[in-house]
C-alpha cells in the first residue's frame, strides 16, 4: 500500500465557508502558514446562499485588517428595517450611531467566492475535494489530519493546531470524544419556507406580521430576492406549488402587485438553534456553525462565524508572535459570551415576529405580549437603540 504524503503546516483549517476562508486568511495576512482542506468543489461553495448581510462589526472588522475592498463586494445598506403589521408600515433604524462603515447587503456566496480569490490570489493553499478528512492526535502537541486528494493519494498533515470550520455536520465537532462537550439544543417549534427568486429585491429587508403567519423578503443582488413564510412543521416542499407560494406571499406581505418570477431554490427547514461547550478540544478549535447554530432570525449565524474567526486568528497571531496562549485559553469563554448575546436576541426577535400575529400557536395572552414588545421597539428610544446595537453587532 502506498504511504500517505507527509506534510507539515502550522493550522490546518477544514471547511471553506464564512469561518474557514475568514481565519485562513487573516492567518496568512499575519504571516501564519495554514493549509484549508475543503470537501465540496470551488464551484459548489461559491454558489450556496444564504446569509445577506455582512453587520457593522464584521464589515469593520475587515476594515481593520485591510481586507473590505477585496472580500466585501456587495452596496450598503441603508440599515432600515421595515417591520410591516397587518398591512402597516413601521421603520427600525438599525444602523451604528456614528461615522464608521456600517453594514452592507453582500450575499453569502459574494462574500465566499471573494474570500475564496483574495486568498488564492495571495498564495494561500486551499484545497477542493479534499475527502476522508480524519483528525488525530488532539490532546498532544502535534495532532495529525489526514485527507485524500481529488486524485485519490493519502495525505497526513502535522500540525500545531486546528480550525474545525466545518459547520454543524462536520468531521471536527464528530471527532470529539463523548461527554467532552455539552450540547444545548432548542427546537423553536416553527418552520419556514426558504424561496430564492429572480424578482427585484425590496427597498429594504422587510419583515411582514399577520394573523396569516409571518413572511419576509430580503435581497440577494439586484435582481434576486430571499422569501420566507411561515409554515406548518409538519409541510413539505410539495405542499407549496409556486402558485402557492406567490399568493401567501403577496397576502401576508400585503402586497397584491408583488410580481412572480422564476422560482431557483425552495426549501422548508425547522428554526432551531444549538450550542456546544466548551468551542475547544486540545487544539482542535470549533470555529462558526461548527461550535453553534443560531436560528436565522436576525442574520447572525455568518456574522457569528466571522467573529469567531477573528478571535481564533488573533489568539494564534498572539501565540506565534509572543508565545502568548491567553488568547487561545480565553477563546472559547470569549465566543460563547457572543454566541448566547446572538441567540438570546434572535429568539427575542423569533417570538416577537410570529407570535405578534398568528397565535394559533402560541395563544392570544403570548400574541398580546408579542404585540407589546414591537411596539416597545417602535416608540421606546431605549429599546430601539438597544436593538440597532445588536444588529449592528456592536454590543
Ligand atoms: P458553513 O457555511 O456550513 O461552511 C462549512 C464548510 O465546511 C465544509 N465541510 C467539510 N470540509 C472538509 N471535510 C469535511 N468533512 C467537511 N464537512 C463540511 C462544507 O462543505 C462547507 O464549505 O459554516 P461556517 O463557515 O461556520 O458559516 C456559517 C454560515 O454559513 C451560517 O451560519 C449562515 O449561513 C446562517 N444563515 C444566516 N446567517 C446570517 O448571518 N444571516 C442570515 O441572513 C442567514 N440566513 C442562514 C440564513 C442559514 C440558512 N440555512 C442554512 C438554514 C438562511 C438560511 C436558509
Amino acid at each position: 500500500m502506498t504511504q500517505p504524503v507527509q506534510e507539515a503546516t502550522c493550522v490546518v483549517v477544514v471547511g471553506a465557508g464564512p469561518a474557514g476562508l475568514t481565519v485562513a486568511n487573516l492567518l496568512h495576512r499575519a504571516g501564519i502558514p495554514c493549509m484549508v482542506l475543503e470537501r465540496q468543489s470551488r464551484a459548489y461553495v461559491e454558489q450556496r446562499q444564504r446569509a445577506g448581510i455582512v453587520e457593522t462589526r464584521a464589515v469593520r472588522m475587515f476594515h481593520e485588517w485591510g481586507m473590505d475592498a477585496s472580500v466585501l463586494g456587495g452596496v450598503p445598506s441603508d440599515d432600515v428595517l421595515e417591520i410591516r403589521v397587518d398591512g402597516q408600515r413601521r421603520l427600525l433604524q438599525y444602523g451604528a450611531d456614528d461615522d464608521g462603515p456600517q453594514s452592507l447587503l453582500c450575499p453569502q456566496q459574494v462574500l465566499v467566492a471573494n474570500l475564496i480569490a483574495t486568498f488564492l490570489d495571495d498564495g494561500g493553499d486551499l484545497r477542493f475535494e479534499s475527502s476522508e478528512v480524519t483528525l488525530d492526535g488532539l490532546t498532544g502537541q502535534r495532532p495529525t489530519v489526514r485527507y485524500r486528494s481529488p486524485d485519490g493519494v493519502m495525505h497526513e498533515v502535522a500540525c500545531d493546531l486546528v480550525a474545525g470550520c466545518d459547520g454543524d455536520h462536520g468531521v471536527s465537532r464528530a471527532t470529539v470524544p463523548d461527554g467532552e462537550l455539552t450540547a444545548y439544543p432548542f427546537d423553536h417549534g416553527i418552520s419556514w419556507l426558504t424561496v430564492l427568486a429572480e424578482v427585484p429585491p425590496p427597498p429594504r429587508p422587510l419583515m411582514a406580521i399577520s394573523s396569516h403567519g409571518f413572511a419576509g423578503h430580503f435581497a440577494r443582488g439586484p435582481h434576486a430576492s430571499r422569501f420566507y413564510l411561515q409554515c406548518a412543521p409538519t409541510n413539505q416542499e410539495d405542499d407549496w406549488p409556486d402558485d402557492r407560494v406567490w399568493q401567501h406571499l403577496r397576502t401576508r406581505l400585503d402586497e397584491k402587485g408583488l410580481a412572480a418570477g422564476p422560482i431557483t431554490e425552495k426549501v422548508v427547514f425547522p428554526l432551531r438553534s444549538v450550542v456546544h461547550e466548551p468551542m475547544r478540544y486540545g487544539r482542535l478549535f470549533l470555529v462558526g456553525d461548527a461550535a453553534h447554530v443560531v436560528a436565522p432570525v436576525g442574520g447572525k449565524g455568518m456574522n457569528l462565524a466571522l467573529y469567531d474567526a477573528e478571535v481564533f486568528a488573533r489568539a494564534v497571531r498572539d501565540l506565534i508572535a509572543h508565545g502568548d496562549e491567553s488568547g487561545l485559553n480565553s477563546y472559547s469563554r470569549t465566543c460563547l459570551q457572543r454566541t448566547w448575546n446572538y441567540q438570546e436576541f434572535s429568539r427575542w426577535m423569533t417570538e416577537m415576529l410570529h407570535d405578534a400575529g398568528d397565535d394559533s400557536r402560541v395563544g392570544p395572552f403570548r400574541r398580546k405580549l408579542a404585540q407589546a414588545r414591537l411596539e416597545r421597539l417602535c416608540h421606546s428610544r431605549a429599546s430601539a437603540l438597544a436593538f440597532a446595537e445588536l444588529m449592528a453587532g456592536l454590543a
